[in-house]
């Protein structure tokens, strides 16, 4: 009988970061957008639950271009439409910085416990996200710690790929970088898309839910979790339990 090929260990965690992370969707990125719409005179507003379907597209740039699809198909005929979508993305990005250097936007359960077990286990760190870079490295060191971007090995974030999640180019961006094979990572998403774009690159994944993506459907993930569980709580994500996850994952 040929022997299974022996699964290989696990080496580094994957994180994506908007829902991921730290809860940026609904109090952060929503209200930057509106902020940038309100000044540059267009009386657009996203609620809360028109921001929720807005999600189905990924990024920023892509999110304001499939809402003005919907509802004012005409600005897309503007010759310069591409110049304001740039713009208006810019600005938004501008405002968004600056709520989240205040230090508002927490980091979710269990993040900062899981990463500081993590590093000192040896495991390496890497990001892969739709956002915009600018976006990571202020959620890292205003809420997580200062200093924290350098624990990150690689950050695959915003247009360095042209197909954004569910595509899973990012993560096929940072396993070249990282020069591991998917089968010696874990993946940390919380929505379909980032599931679907974890798995397309071939990672077994954990999923965190949240308010936004509590419905959708995670199938094929490794866990579904509504968090990573604080530090006392007894069901708490371990590194143990991801070296479990990755090794049930193994063909
Ligand atoms: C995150 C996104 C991003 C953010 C906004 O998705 O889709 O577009 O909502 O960031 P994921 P930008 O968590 O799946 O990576 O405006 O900088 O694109
Ligand atoms: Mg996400």
């Amino acid at each position: 009988m040929i022997p299974a090929r022996p699964q290989r260990q696990l080496e580094a965690l994957i994180f994506d970061v908007d829902g991921t992370l730290a809860d940026t969707e609904r109090d952060g990125h929503r209200i930057a957008f509106n902020e940038a719409f309100r000044s540059a005179g267009y009386d657009w507003h996203w609620d809360v639950p028109l921001y929720g379907a807005l999600l189905s597209v990924t990024g920023g740039k892509e999110r304001i271009r499939h809402y003005l699809a919907q509802f004012h198909p005409q600005q897309l005929e503007a010759p310069d439409i591409q110049t304001t979508i740039a713009d208006l993305h810019k600005a938004k990005t501008r405002c968004y910085v600056d709520m989240v250097a205040s230090g508002a936007v927490p980091m979710r359960p269990g993040v900062a416990r899981l990463i500081a077990e993590a590093r000192a286990a040896g495991l390496r760190l890497a990001i892969a996200t739709t956002t915009t870079p600018e976006n990571v490295t202020v959620l890292l060191e205003s809420s997580l710690a200062k200093g924290a971007t350098r624990w990150f090995e690689v950050i695959g974030a915003g247009d360095v790929v042209p197909a954004k999640k569910p595509a899973p180019d990012i993560y096929h961006w940072v396993l070249e970088r990282l020069g591991l094979p998917a089968s010696a990572c874990l993946a940390f998403e919380d929505s379909d898309n980032g599931l679907r774009a974890a798995r397309g690159a071939g990672l077994a994944t954990i999923v965190t839910t949240n308010d936004y993506t509590l419905t959708h459907n995670f199938e094929g993930a490794a866990a579904v979790l509504p968090d990573l569980g604080a530090a006392d709580a007894a069901d708490r994500v371990t590194v143990a339990r991801l070296r479990d996850w990755h090794a049930s994952q193994g063909s």
